[in-house]
């Protein structure tokens, strides 16, 4: 009925309240006074999913009649966080959601609180795609994210006696209100096996691929709103299941229990994330996962196309497919094949549309980091990818021939096959051949992959790289997380057009010295404090003072990142307080937050050290009224969330050169927090934003680093001829901080000193004295502030808004399609 229709997707309080109520019984089978707050959170959930239905619908009918070219974001990680309250924002219905939920007599906040993140992924990579897609949806970009329904997203990370220990993920057990089973989208992935030419019915030569083994992927559909616009795109993610017709072969002979176990191994290609954020050798799961997504995502991609559209010649005209790393790079040789073996087409025009569909992001330069598998087990898993992949490489080879006469040394570092010991594909290789476009995220390192990585490359084909620095979403990252400055904002500015329209908050500029205005902007970093400072007591058992500096280092544990560094500057400090050295010290609140990969020896003991300096720290009565640590536990987009607004300093300190972007920089800075940082990734960029006096600036540029590399570097000199370095790290070694163990953080500390691959001490006593400067500047409140605004007002650059619209304008070439409200 009419009056039925009204209450599911309509927007008053009273709709709102009333599809709570129906959807409570008739989902959830409850009613209010029996209710588990798991329940209220179905309820409000589901409430919330039925207003983005109908957009979707709507959204879904427009792009297949207008046949409008759509987007495929292909990555093996999507870290979503929760979706309800940014649902609420992007639909305008969070305030009066809010009131409804006040008549219920509900705890909106517990409810909140109550959701499960999807965690699939992890780090910067992942949350990257996620923040895409919300900026794909908002710029009325048609675009289809394809990625892994992984069963267990990252591990959650527990503390135990300051190690951390990784508990498995289980995201999926209360069930997932958001996602949409599509058993009848459903596609099977082949591996191993062997490959046979044979005679089509015109006699011509073709390949068949015969597999040792096929497995199904099924389609979980989640829907992404954009914000304040009808426009819904998708979220495809594919689960492992076990083929019917190819493991029930077994099943017809009469083993049961074989085919039983087939479904089990089918699954497990789905069943888990790989909790790193660079490649371990031989992980032949991680490859199976990456040919899964990718298969069923062309394949999905071409039933789409044939089913709209019609003849595959014009399917590059149709989709771009953009590749998040090399993760799905293997998507350029199975295109090829699927082109060719199962759609008859010749190589050459399989070859030109498997170039002008995609495109590819590289997001880092650390060799380490660069993913290749070895010729011996692609050989055992994908027989027919590999002779593409050679045949791509013998075609391209020979163009470098003819390019360049007699530079056999540039042939063989180009080619996509790395001959030096164990051969192994050059995935990046693969990827930048078979694409149109390569970016960097960031200018430096766009730079860096021209002149470095891919050097040979650009100077093949130098209309081929571009640079889109990254961004993030301001509705999670400021409306969503921060609701106290989006509104003082949105005061200020005397309206909320900034929310879609970023560049908007440089209005703030001009009230930068009105003391209103300061005052409010204080209250409300203040509040924000405070609510951080009672989490984390209830969490970690740590009190902190909001009066103190908030000086936060969130981001996953590395080497290059060098949380230990940080960890200098704290025992520093410490020293100095001990030492009754400083007079009028700035209180400070040391937190840190992230993951370390469960097999990274040393990420794992900077975190024990961490938390064995809090230890000391915190127990210390003579200095723990001017400084506190804690190691938040578990960071993730959910607590990351609680972090955010409270911060009033941005630890962005890697070694410059290394980090290709970061992104959390971004979100620090989105909500009045100071970046101490050095010249690295987007920081750069930042500070040319928001004014070289309102950055903390510090260390060796990337230039200096690689001279240094060059001349030889000797980390030994700088801790003899720095006593106060020496000093910190030998406090290390005394045992201070490990109940008189010397020997514990001793891997630490001799790398340090013997090796220290990211040059912590050659960059030590500039980050300590940039901290003085940090310390005198946090003295004068007011001017703290003001620098606090400037830093808001002007980043409106680092929405991902702008950056989807250069990769729309500059790299895939497509126009927004707009869906009427
Ligand atoms: C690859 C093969 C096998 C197993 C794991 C992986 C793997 C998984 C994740 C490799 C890398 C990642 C993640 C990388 C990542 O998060 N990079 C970050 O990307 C951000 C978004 O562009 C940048 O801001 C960061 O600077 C970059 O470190």
């Amino acid at each position: 009925s009419v009056e039925r229709e009204h209450t599911r997707t309509g927007m008053s309080k009273a709709a709102l309240k009333q599809d709570f109520l129906d959807n409570l019984f008739y989902i959830q089978g409850r009613f209010r006074e029996v209710a588990t707050p798991h329940d209220l959170y179905m309820a409000a959930a589901f409430t919330t999913r039925d207003r983005l239905l109908k957009r979707w619908v709507k959204s879904a009918q427009a792009f297949k009649t207008l046949h409008a070219r759509t987007l495929c974001y292909l990555s093996a990680e999507f870290l979503l966080g929760p979706h309800l309250a940014n649902n609420l924002v992007n639909l305008g219905i969070i305030e009066t959601s809010q009131e409804a939920g006040q008549e219920l007599d509900l705890d909106f906040e517990a409810i909140l609180e109550e959701e499960e993140e999807p965690g699939l992924g992890n780090g910067g990579l992942g949350r990257l795609a996620a923040c895409f897609m919300d900026s794909l949806s908002t710029c009325q970009i048609p675009a289809i994210g394809y990625g892994i329904r992984y069963e267990f997203g990252i591990f959650d990370q527990a503390i135990e006696d300051g190690w951390q220990v990784e508990k498995s993920d289980t995201w999926l057990r209360n069930g997932n209100p958001w996602e949409i089973p599509r058993p009848k989208i459903r596609f099977p992935v082949l591996y191993g096996g062997h490959t046979e030419q044979y005679r089509d019915q015109n006699g011509e030569p073709r390949m068949r691929w015969v597999p040792s083994w096929v497995i199904d992927g099924v389609a979980y559909d989640t829907p992404i709103l954009g914000y304040g616009v009808g426009n819904v795109n998708l979220l495809r993610l594919w689960k492992a299941e076990a083929s019917e017709s190819f493991d029930f072969q077994a099943f017809n002979v009469g083993d049961y229990y074989g085919a039983v176990h087939a479904k089990i191994e089918a699954e497990t290609i789905s069943k888990v994330l790989y909790p790193n954020d660079e490649p371990e050798a031989g992980k032949e799961l991680r490859l199976k996962q990456q040919h899964f997504f990718v298969s069923c995502s062309l394949q999905d991609m071409i039933r789409l196309h044939l089913n709209t559209v019609g003849p595959l010649d014009d399917f590059a005209d149709k989709f771009a497919a953009q590749l998040n790393d090399t993760h799905p790079a293997l998507a350029v040789a199975e295109l090829m094949r699927l082109l060719m073996d199962d759609h008859g087409m010749t190589w050459d025009r399989s070859w030109e549309m498997t170039q002008r569909t995609f495109c590819y992001t590289n997001h880092t330069l650390l060799p380490e980091a660069l993913e290749t598998w070895s010729v011996t087990l692609f050989e055992r898993l994908l027989p027919r990818h590999l002779e593409i992949i050679y045949e791509i490489n013998r075609r391209f080879l020979d163009e470098i021939r003819m390019r360049f006469l007699g530079d056999e040394d540039r042939v063989r570092r180009m080619s996509l096959i790395a001959e030096d010991g164990e051969r192994r594909i050059r995935m990046a290789h693969l990827a930048v051949v078979g694409s149109k476009a390569v970016n960097g995220v960031a200018k430096l390192h766009s730079e860096l992959v021209k002149s470095t990585l891919f050097k040979d490359f650009n100077a093949l084909w130098p209309e081929k790289f571009h640079n889109v620095t990254n961004g993030v979403t301001p509705r999670r990252f400021m409306v969503v997380s921060n609701p106290r400055l989006a509104r003082l904002i949105t005061e200020c500015c005397g309206h909320d057009d900034w929310i879609r329209d970023l560049d908007r908050v440089r209005a703030l500029e001009s009230h930068a010295e009105s003391s209103d205005l300061q005052a409010q902007w204080k209250a409300v970093k203040l509040a924000a404090k405070r609510d951080l400072t009672e989490w984390l007591k209830h969490v970690t058992g740590v009190q902190l003072d909001p009066a103190a500096m908030f000086d936060v280092q969130a981001k996953r544990i590395h080497e290059y990142k060098r949380q230990h560094l940080n960890a200098l500057h704290i025992i520093r400090c410490y020293q100095e307080l001990k030492q009754g050295l400083l007079k009028d010290p700035v209180p400070r609140a040391f937190i840190f937050g992230g993951k370390a990969a469960p097999a990274y020896f040393l990420a794992k003991l900077i975190i024990k050290l961490i938390n064995a300096i809090a230890e000391v720290v915190n127990n210390d009565p003579e200095v723990n009224g001017f400084m506190r640590v804690v190691f938040m536990p578990d960071f993730n987009v959910k607590t990351g969330q609680r972090l955010y607004p409270a911060a009033d300093l941005s630890e962005q300190i890697s070694l410059a050169g290394k980090e290709a972007s970061g992104t959390g920089n971004m979100k620090f800075s989105m909500n009045g927090a100071l970046t101490i940082g050095t010249l690295d990734g987007a920081n750069l960029e930042i500070r040319e934003a928001v004014g070289k006096e309102n950055f903390f600036l510090f260390g060796m540029t990337a230039e200096d680093v690689l001279e240094k590399q060059i001349e030889g570097y000797r980390p030994w000199d700088y801790y003899h001829g720095d006593h106060e370095l020496k000093a910190d790290i030998d406090l290390i070694n005394s045992g201070l901080f490990s109940h008189g163990d010397t020997k514990l953080f001793r891997p630490l500390t001799d790398d340090l000193i013997n090796h220290d691959p990211f040059m912590v001490l050659a960059d030590y006593r500039a980050y300590i004295e940039c901290q003085q400067r940090v310390s005198e500047a946090y003295r004068d409140q007011q001017h703290w502030v003001r620098m606090s605004i400037l830093n808001v007002a002007r980043m409106g650059y680092f929405s991902s808004d702008r950056a989807i619209r250069e990769y729309a304008k500059n790299i895939w070439g497509i126009a927004p399609t707009p869906i009427d409200l």
